[in-house]
This record gives structure tokens, C-alpha cells and sequence, in this order.
């Protein structure tokens, strides 16, 4: 049997508030919900997700600064961190790990703050828009840039 393929998916600050407010912007969906959909497509892929929520700007740097001991790829939804942290735009980078950025609504057909990623250009892509089915189409994404590398 082969070693199994780990892959870290990471929510950022005020996710956990997920399906008690602005159900509009961002679903109807609590975190427990996605989170229970994210495992579900793992298993249909053939991995093994381990998921995170942190309101945290250190605690995800060091998260993504472990990742690579353990995991193959991470999908990160870093919500306002997107916008200004260049400690996890860094600490992206370093984990030589791919990485897929993703977020519910689409950032660039809302206010103009939120249409800059730090992240994304050292991400390998994006997912923007499409709700819970961005969590899902990025795993994909990550789970085929994990499987492809050796
Ligand atoms: O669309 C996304 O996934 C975002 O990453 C969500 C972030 C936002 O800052 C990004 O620009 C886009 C906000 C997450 C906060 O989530 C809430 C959920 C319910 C109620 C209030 C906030």
C-alpha cells in the first residue's frame, strides 16, 4: 500500500462565524458543515485532509511552517488575512508545498480592498466564488498536485 496523502486545508480568521451571519455572501453553511464535505470529497479522492480554523496571523505561519513534515499540499482560505499578511505569503512560499487558494465569494466583484491577494501569486491557483464548491474544486486541485509529485 503506498503512504497515504496528507493534505492541510486552513481557515482563517472569522470562519468559524459561518452560517450565523450574511448567509448572502458566504452560504448557509456552518464550518462543522464544510468541513463534513471537504472529508467527504478526501475520501472519494483518495486522501487524507486534516482541517484547521485560526483567527491567528502566527498560528497559521506556524501551521504553514510545519506542513511540510507531514502533508503534500494545502488549501488555504486565509478570508481577511488575504489582503495583508505577508507573514503567510511567506511562510507559503517557504513550505515548498503546493498550495491552492480558495474563498467562498468571488473577491474580485466585491470591494476594492478585497480584490488584492497577497496570497495567491505563491499559490499554484485559485478558487473564487462558488461557495462551498470552492473548498471542494480546490481540493481537487490540491489532491492532483500532491498525487503528481514524487
Ligand atoms: O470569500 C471568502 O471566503 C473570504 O475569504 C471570506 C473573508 C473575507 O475577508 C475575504 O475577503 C473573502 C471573511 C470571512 C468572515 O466570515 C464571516 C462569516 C459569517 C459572518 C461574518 C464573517
Amino acid at each position: 500500500m503506498p503512504d497515504p496523502i496528507h493534505i492541510l486545508v486552513i481557515h482563517g480568521p472569522n470562519l468559524q462565524l459561518l452560517g450565523t451571519r450574511q448567509p448572502e455572501v458566504y452560504g448557509k453553511q456552518d464550518l462543522p458543515a464544510i468541513n463534513r464535505l471537504i472529508a467527504e470529497r478526501a475520501k472519494q479522492l483518495g486522501v487524507q485532509v486534516t482541517a484547521v480554523q485560526s483567527n491567528h496571523e502566527g498560528e497559521i505561519v506556524e501551521l504553514i511552517g510545519k506542513a511540510n513534515a507531514i502533508y503534500r499540499a494545502i488549501v488555504i482560505n486565509p478570508a481577511a488575512y488575504t489582503h495583508t499578511s505577508v507573514a503567510i505569503r511567506d511562510a507559503v512560499e517557504a513550505s515548498g508545498l503546493p498550495a491552492v487558494e480558495v474563498h467562498l465569494s468571488n473577491i474580485y466583484a466585491r470591494e476594492p480592498f478585497r480584490r488584492e491577494s497577497l496570497i495567491a501569486p505563491v499559490c499554484r491557483g485559485q478558487v473564487s466564488g462558488f461557495g462551498v464548491a470552492s473548498y471542494l474544486l480546490g481540493l481537487e486541485a490540491a489532491a492532483t498536485l500532491a498525487k503528481a509529485k514524487p
